[in-house]
């Protein structure tokens, strides 16, 4: 089952079938702690209706906060290791790859995020720029798990290299989180045969393409969201964005133009251009 946000308000769409959810807020719907089951009895009434346009498709989130943990796949950890050399930073990606401790980070508001077919920036003063694709959690009040959507974490890489300290500034800055296209609704957890693709269109050609597999998680989502939600508190429900396992070669930057697109079935596809 999945969840679109749009102008005209909430569709679900289940086997090719849409219902409208009326008379309840984004945010009411999607911190339910029955959310799968609220689900289910909607398409039970059997209330069809037309399709929505996805011309008018909203980013899934409204006052939520996106947090994101990092370094959680291997392929994170050498590549941060890399960009960081010349700054003798390289140790501490390391060791929060296999430290208890996850690193988690603050990453947007809901007003800040992206909505798909929509323009990611990547900043003015940087000048080595690339898409995260992540597997990103719907974590209800409570700490459940509820559903699952795309996230891209669009990171400067030269301004993290430069010092790690720099982080929050080359993660988070107008136009750097998008998230999408749904919320795939199910409390069980994905399988880690589930795969994460990313392809950056540029003038009608491949610049780059990746994947990776949930397999390839260092981390457990649960545990993930044990920590984050550790002494500290989500009334609203919260988006975890789960780490890249995908980095494009140290030679790629992004530019302007390039169409983003991440692939995670069940959930869909996040297409965002770089304004
Ligand atoms: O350590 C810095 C950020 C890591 C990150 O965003 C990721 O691994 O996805
Ligand atoms: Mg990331």
């Amino acid at each position: 089952m999945r969840l679109y946000r749009t102008q005209q308000g909430p569709y679900l769409l289940n086997d090719n079938l849409y219902y409208r959810i009326e008379d309840t807020s984004w945010d009411a719907l999607i911190t339910r702690e029955d959310l799968h089951a609220f689900c289910r009895s909607v398409i039970e009434r059997g209330e069809r209706t037309k399709a929505f346009s996805y011309g008018t498709l909203l980013a899934p989130i409204e006052s939520q906060e996106v947090w994101a943990a990092g370094v959680t796949y291997y392929r994170s950890r050498s590549a941060r290791i890399e960009e960081s050399k010349d700054a003798g930073g390289g140790d501490f990606y390391d060791r929060v790859y296999s430290a208890t401790r996850p690193e988690l980070f603050f990453k947007a508001t809901g007003a800040r995020v992206v909505a798909p077919n929509h323009k990611v920036r990547v900043r003015s003063d940087a000048t080595w720029s690339v898409p995260e694709p992540e597997l990103t959690l719907l974590i209800s009040p409570k700490g459940t798990i509820l559903g699952y959507t795309i996230g891209n974490d669009m990171s400067s890489r030269d301004i993290e290299g430069e010092n790690p300290l720099y982080l929050p500034q080359a993660k988070v800055y107008d136009g750097s989180c998008a998230l999408g296209p749904c919320i795939f609704v199910d409390p069980e957890p994905l399988p880690t045969a589930t795969r994460i693709a990313i392809q950056i269109v540029r003038n009608g050609e491949t610049a780059f393409s990746g994947s990776t597999a949930l397999s390839e998680l260092k981390r457990d989502p649960k545990t993930l969201v044990s920590f984050l939600y550790r002494d500290n508190s989500f009334p609203k429900g919260c988006f975890l964005m789960t780490g890249t396992g995908i980095v494009p070669p140290d030679s790629f930057t992004l530019a302007s133009g390039d169409q983003i697109r991440i692939v995670i079935d069940p959930i869909g596809t996040l297409v965002n251009e770089v304004a």
